[in-house]
């Protein structure tokens, strides 16, 4: 039964937004024209909308916003990230369970997707809001050969792929708040985590964890993050497929990806730099060590955040909370 379902949504995958014939999804599907009428009926309960047109057939106008291995993994037209799904409704953090997929050895570009944390993380422990239904909290497992201290370079690589995805599905135009955030309109879209499973200088794996809010509306916030976390349907009015939005994620990231590994964080850091909002800005960076003030004049190769103070000199920070 699972099987004619994923082939019926194969067919509509492929035929792209046309029409197919009852006819035609019965041949390519193999089963009967009552057959196919009954999954049609099944999608509609699972919240597709498909439109029946008399001697044309169906086509899907628009599909549930319910991520699965399987709608991520239909239409995904990558060759190594998310080839290897883990798909889960509810988990603690799905940073978690990639550093345990990681430590077992799985392939790269293996991704863990939840559509719940019960214990959603940010840095340093902080705790990050992952409601059910609305967002992407994914955790992207690689295993580059590159020394320890340019792992904060995939950071940015990251936010890089991320943006140009919101831009390539949604009339939203996000900026980057060195290091790990997205914003828009002032407020925070998107959060990334980054973490290293290293031994001396060697990098077995990066865990790159992914928080964006999607559907959520004000009210789905607390109280304490209205005023500073926005989703992508809160600043378009209308909701996003998140599978969909995995999809194109995927497949920025990893072209970027590759660009990084053969020609290095150079390209990368341009377009990092296009998108960035906190550069040639006065700032506030405070850091475990203490509090730096001055001007943001631009990002390190290594992707350290360069501050010029106020009597001139050039401070390099690797990791804060920017105050803008
Ligand atoms: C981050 O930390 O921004 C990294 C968030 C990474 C979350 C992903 S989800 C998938 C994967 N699994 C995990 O467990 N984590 C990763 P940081 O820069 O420390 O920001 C945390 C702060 O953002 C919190 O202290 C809140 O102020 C705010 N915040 C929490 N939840 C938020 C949300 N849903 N949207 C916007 N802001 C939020």
């Amino acid at each position: 039964q699972t099987g004619l379902r994923t082939k019926l949504l194969k067919a509509f995958s492929t035929a792209d937004g046309e029409f197919l014939s009852g006819q035609k999804i019965s041949e390519t599907i193999g089963c009967s024209r009552t057959a196919v009428w009954k999954h049609i009926e099944e999608l509609r309960k699972e919240g597709y909308e498909l439109e029946a047109v008399r001697r044309l057939g169906y086509r899907i106008k628009k599909k549930p916003d319910k991520i699965s291995s399987n709608e991520i993994h239909l239409g995904l037209k990558t060759k190594m990230m998310g080839r290897t799904i883990h798909f889960e409704e509810t988990v603690t953090s799905t940073q978690k369970i990639a550093q345990s997929l990681a430590n077992d050895g799985v392939q790269e570009g293996t991704i863990v997707v939840a559509d719940q944390q019960t214990n959603g993380r940010g840095r340093m422990s902080r705790a990050w809001y992952s409601p059910s239904g609305t967002g992407i909290w994914m955790s992207m497992i690689i295993r580059p050969n590159i020394p320890v201290n340019t792992t904060p370079q995939l950071t940015l690589l990251t936010a890089v792929a991320i943006v140009q995805a919101i831009e390539e599905l949604t009339p939203l135009k996000p900026d980057i708040k060195w290091p790990n955030d997205i914003m828009i309109n002032g407020k925070k879209v998107v959060g990334i985590l980054t973490e290293l499973q290293a031994e001396a200088d060697q990098v077995h794996s990066v865990i790159i964890g992914t928080g964006i809010n999607v559907n959520q509306k004000t009210e789905d916030f607390p109280e304490d993050l209205q005023t500073i976390a926005t989703s992508i349907l809160i600043e378009t009015g209308t909701s996003w497929e998140r599978a969909q939005l995995i999809q194109t994620i995927l497949l920025r990231f990893e072209s970027l990806y590759s660009l990084f590994l053969s020609k290095g964080f150079k390209p990368i850091k341009l377009l990092w730099e296009s998108y960035a909002i906190s550069l040639n800005k006065i700032l506030i960076a405070r850091t475990l060590k203490g509090t730096v003030e001055g001007k943001a004049i631009g990002i390190d190769d290594d992707g350290a955040l360069l501050i010029e103070t106020c009597d001139k000199r050039i401070e390099k920070i690797y990791s804060a909370d920017i105050e803008l």
